[in-house]
This record gives structure tokens, sequence and C-alpha cells, in this order.
């Protein structure tokens, strides 16, 4: 199955059960107004933790109606989150999200050894854009998480990012590892990168999806460009994800696709015990929906 839009994200989730979201620092307008919103269009049960005070008082302000929603109150922004954290590890909850709390607050929470999330596998962040100039959804990683991943780091961002595609109906991803030229260069550590894991696939040391690379941004999603250089790709054209040398350009693409192409984006942050919802300030209420939905989608099912 093929998405082109992320509003096909309620069809995924049209016979699944319903997830239980716990929001850490719930006193957070957009992030709250979002959660509401996806618990009466009936996607997830919400569970808010923090300031009693403030969230109804953010509530009122945001005309949203908080009635009859579970909240436990924790006025320390910490300890909020440490709640919240131990209530999905504790399998009282199967999705966590961010409200007001700085990201490496929560991340340190989730990363903590003796209470948090970690499987044992690296955490990384997943980008799924929706674009007009594309002919479906394209994913990107990692533009939040790893600053800048080694081989092997990459290794465990694609295996994490094919899991989640996979679970949207994308059985065979492709996968574009992007670097400034597509040919290996010995001074550019992101083509030999993208060569190795390239191989790596071929050798089945990656499964589950075709990687190849490296590609620079233009072969990955236009078959005409990539023709035009006389390259031969079973992925050109046709990337479903895009993998990013680090951080940097991550963030940039990010918000080059947002700003200037106006692409819609649900995010989440992935290989923890349960999927991890960390939309910032900037981004628009139908992206934390959105986001939420993602997360949904992608949560384990018993
Ligand atoms: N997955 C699993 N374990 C990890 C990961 C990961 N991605 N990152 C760190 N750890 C583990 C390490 O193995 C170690 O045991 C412990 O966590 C601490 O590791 P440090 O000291 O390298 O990491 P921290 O605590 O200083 O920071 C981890 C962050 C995720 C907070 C850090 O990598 C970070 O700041 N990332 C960028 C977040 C950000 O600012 N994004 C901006 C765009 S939204």
């Amino acid at each position: 199955m093929v998405l082109r839009y992320l509003s096909e994200l309620k069809d995924l989730l049209a016979d699944k059960p319903v997830r239980r979201l716990v929001l850490a620092a719930a006193q957070d307008l957009n992030s709250l107004s979002s959660v509401i919103k996806a618990a009466r269009d009936g996607f997830i049960e919400p569970i808010l933790v923090g300031d009693k005070e403030a969230i109804q008082n953010i509530a009122n302000t945001g005309n949203i109606d908080i009635s009859g929603v579970r909240m436990i109150h924790e006025p320390d922004t910490e300890l909020a989150v440490g709640i919240a954290v131990k209530m999905v590890r504790s399998n009282q909850a199967d999705i966590l999200m961010k409200g007001k709390v700085g990201t490496s607050s929560l991340l340190k929470a989730v990363l903590n050894k003796e209470w948090g999330l970690r499987t044992g596998s690296l955490l990384s962040h997943i980008a799924i854009f929706e674009v007009e100039a594309y002919h479906k959804l394209i994913a990107v990683t990692d533009v939040a998480m790893n600053i800048a991943p080694n081989l092997q780091d990459k290794i465990s961002i694609v295996n994490n990012s094919v899991s989640c595609l996979n679970k949207l109906g994308v059985e065979m991803p492709k996968v574009a590892v992007l670097g400034a030229v597509e040919m290996v260069s010995e001074n550019m550590q992101a083509t030999l990168d993208a060569a190795l894991l390239s191989k790596m696939n071929q050798r089945d040391q990656i499964k589950h999806c075709l990687i190849d690379g490296p590609l620079a941004f233009d072969n990955a999603i236009s078959l005409e460009s990539a023709n035009h250089k006389g390259i031969r790709s079973d992925v050109a054209g046709d990337t479903d994800l895009l993998l990013m040398p680090d951080i940097e350009v991550g963030n940039v693409l990010y918000k080059s696709l947002v700003f200037f192409a106006h692409a819609k984006v649900a995010a989440v942050i992935l290989g923890a015990s349960a999927p991890i919802v960390l939309t910032s300030r900037s981004d628009s209420d139908q992206a934390k929906y959105d986001s939420i939905l993602l997360a949904a989608a992608v949560s384990k099912q018993e």
C-alpha cells in the first residue's frame, strides 16, 4: 500500500483499538487542544499529567472541553514527566507526548536507565511529509534526535524507520541515503556510509527495504533528474524514506519543506518501548494532531 495523504492515517486506525496517550506537563495550549481533538474524534484516550489548575485555566482560555478527561495532578514539571514516562513503562499508557517541557528534559527522562523507555535499540526521529510536488508520502530521518549518526547508528535509524513504514502498509520501503553527490567520495563520509548501507542491504544485512545511495536530493525524488545524470537505481524518483547525513541537514530540509513547500508533517520518536510525540512550538495544530494519529498507528497493538 502507498499513502498519499496524511489524512489516510485515520483509515489505518479505523479498526484498531483506541490507544491511551499520556501528555507530560499537559499545561500547554497547543498540545492540549490537539490531544483533546484526537480524543473527541475517537482515536485516543487521553491522560493529562501536570498542574491541574493550570491545565484547567488553559482549557478555559482555549475553549477546550476537558470534562471527563483523566488528570493526574503534579505541579513540578520534572516529576510530571517522570510520572508520564513511568505510566508508559508500566503499560498504563501506549503513547507518550511532550507538553510544556523542553525536548531534552523529556528525552533524558525517556533514556533514564532505571525507569525510562529504553529497549536496547537506538531511539530515532521520523517525520512523514505530505508534499504537493511528490506522488506519495515521504519520510525523513533523523531530523531531531541523533546529532551526527555513525554507520551503526544509521543502520538502527533505517531499521526503526522501515519498521514504522511497514506498520503503515509500505511493505518494501525504498530508502535513499542522501549525500551532496551521487558518486562515492573518500572525502565525504556521508557517501561512504551510503555505499556501505546499500551493499549491506544487497547482502541482506539490512532487511525489509531497498536501499540506494549515495543519492543527491534531486536524484532521490526525481527520476528525470536521475536519468539526466545516467544513474541506474530502483529507488531514484520513488523514494519512501530519505536518510539524512546529520541533524543539521535534516532540520533544514524539514523546515524548508514546511515553510517553502507548505508541506504537512507528522512526526514521532521510534525505538523506545512506545512511540513518543515530540512536536515543537513552531509546529501547527494540524501537525500535532497528525503526529498523534501517526503514533497511534505505529503503537503496539495487543
Ligand atoms: N537512543 C538510545 N540511547 C541514547 C540515545 C539514542 N538516540 N542518545 C543517547 N542515548 C543514551 C546514551 O547511550 C547514554 O547512555 C545516555 O543516553 C546519555 O547519552 P548522552 O550523554 O550522549 O546524551 P544526552 O543525555 O546528553 O542527550 C541525549 C539527547 C537525545 C538529549 C541528545 O542527543 C540531544 O540533545 N539530541 C538533539 C535533541 C534536539 O535538541 N533536537 C532539536 C530539534 S527538535
